[in-house]
């Protein structure tokens, strides 16, 4: 039996720059990353994104401006849970980005993201986001380090993943 874990995962981004945040403990520790985290029972699901991002980062947004540009499944080699990762993007948002217990905020050029202290599926999925373009990535992980497979591919439209998926 596989154990679903839905998760939010925001990006903050402009015109040349994104936020990403140091993640300084818990799971993908000493990681730049977007902000998110779990989805608690009494929330949506982009309510916890909206939660997540003000938690981690100080930052917030309203649900209205986020977008959900794309749909990330994670598997571990030996483990039965299967992490569904929901990505949002937004560049409306109110406040500056702070340091908290969980993350230290930066901004980053598009053309120098720290891929080498990231998570590796990163490198295959990112440029579909800095190209606008909706995806949908599969990544089965050995350990935290190595990918043993992956799909990816563009979407039309994430209603259409969604509905399709039911
Ligand atoms: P907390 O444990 O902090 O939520 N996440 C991943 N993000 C990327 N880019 N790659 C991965 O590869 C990831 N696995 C998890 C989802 C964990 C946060 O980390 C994201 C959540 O935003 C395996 O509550």
């Amino acid at each position: 039996m596989v154990l679903k874990k839905v998760y939010t995962l925001v990006f903050i981004r402009n015109e040349s720059q994104i936020l990403l945040g140091f993640k300084k403990r818990g799971f993908g520790v000493n990681k730049w990353n977007g902000f998110g985290g779990k989805v608690e029972p009494n929330e949506t699901i982009i309510e916890a994104a909206a939660r997540e991002l003000r938690e981690e980062s100080c930052v917030s947004v309203a649900t209205s401006d986020l977008k959900n540009i794309g749909h990330l499944e994670f598997t571990f080699e030996g483990e039965q849970t299967l992490m569904d990762v929901r990505v949002f993007s937004t560049s409306i948002f109110k406040g500056k980005p702070t340091e908290t217990e969980e993350m230290r905020p930066k901004w980053f050029d598009y053309n120098n993201i720290p891929f080498d202290t990231m998570w590796p599926d990163d490198r295959i999925w990112f440029p579909y986001m800095l190209k606008d373009k909706l995806f949908y990535g599969r990544f089965h992980y050995q350990g935290l380090d190595t990918i043993l497979n992956y799909d990816i591919k563009e979407l039309d439209s994430m209603e259409e993943f969604y509905a399709k998926r039911k």
